[in-house]
């Protein structure tokens, strides 16, 4: 009898073969984010061309009591997608001065952003009872119910902007489903500008985004054996007038055929053939304003920089 040893395969399999014998090749943009994909986000954060992290930032050094103001204290901050919470402790610090017993739940997918996010918290802010929640977005917000009192529900980062708008407005209308009156919804969004300010941040001088794209068939190259040449795609971004998004693609520059391991199948390039791995959508006032009220809610105000390039968004349910 022959043994055959059974291998588990990655759960994202099925969706990656099915968009790598699509028209155009797509892959999910969430494949980024293994341990090295984060490490590259992180470091997309601090580069000179990625404006989107720090100008966010500076709102809410400016803007934090105001926020906490219009919010309505007493409440709870709950931050979706939270990671390593590098913006929050402002908002947490602005809220602790208007009320004794602070709670901020940080809410991630990944265990060690999430102890990263405590340990970060604790030293900026102190009297704060931290409530890390491991937690995936696609099986719903159930979890708001098991914390007491109003919340400030925070979605930075400009992280809707990755979605299509089916796919906002209903990961939106979930949160909403979730609230009561009087909680209230913070949500980042980095605003529509020339592209000559788009372009470098998603095709920076270091070339840090390209290999952030990339990383993505090394990922699959060593979870699923899939023997992807690196050295023959480029990284490609475009402005998409039209969509309002930046476009993020891989590029063979040759004629290949790639082998999917255990995949167990082959996918053929042309050269000049793109997968696409991500949109990055760019709002207007109205995209905004529509997309929150198509989810359930009502946009109250907005906070801009000085140049308007990014908004962070306080709506109501
Ligand atoms: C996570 N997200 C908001 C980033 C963005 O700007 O769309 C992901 C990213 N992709 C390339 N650079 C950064």
């Amino acid at each position: 009898m022959i043994a055959r040893e059974l291998v588990a395969l990655p759960v994202y399999t099925d969706e990656v073969v099915r968009g790598l014998i699509s028209r155009p090749k797509t892959l999910p943009c969430k494949l980024f984010y293994d341990d090295r994909g984060s490490q590259l986000f992180e470091e997309i954060t601090r580069l000179p061309e990625y404006y989107l992290t720090r100008t966010e930032f500076e709102i809410l050094q400016e803007y934090s009591r105001e926020i906490i103001q219009a919010a309505g204290p007493p409440l709870s901050i709950v931050e979706l997608g939270a990671g390593t919470a590098t913006k929050t402790g402002t908002l947490i610090r602005a809220l602790a001065r208007k009320q004794i017993r602070v709670k901020y739940f940080p809410v991630d997918i990944s265990a060690g952003a999430l102890a990263d996010a405590k340990n970060r918290i604790k030293k900026e802010c102190s009297n704060v009872s931290i409530l890390p929640m491991i937690a995936d977005f696609g099986d719903g917000f159930h979890f708001f119910r098991e914390i007491p009192g109003c919340k400030l529900v925070l979605y930075l980062g400009s992280s809707i902007g990755n979605f299509d708008w089916n796919d906002a407005t209903a990961m939106l209308r979930k949160v909403r489903e979730q609230l009561s009156p009087g909680d209230s919804l913070l949500l980042g969004a980095d605003m529509v500008k020339h592209e000559n300010f788009l372009l470098p941040a998603y095709d920076d001088a270091q070339g840090i985004t390209a290999e952030f794209n990339k990383n993505i068939l090394l990922r699959l190259n060593r979870e699923l054996g899939a023997n992807f040449d690196l050295d023959s795609f480029r990284h490609v971004a475009e402005w998409n007038p039209a969509a309002s998004r930046i476009e993020i693609y891989l590029e063979s520059t040759r004629t290949q055929t790639v082998t999917l391991g255990l995949a167990r199948g082959t996918v053929q390039f042309r050269a000049g053939e793109r997968i696409h791995t991500e949109n990055s959508y760019k709002h207007t006032m109205p995209m905004v304003e529509r997309m929150l009220c198509v989810s359930g809610f009502k946009l109250e105000t907005t906070w801009f920089d000085s140049r308007e390039w990014f908004g962070l968004h306080l709506a109501r349910v």
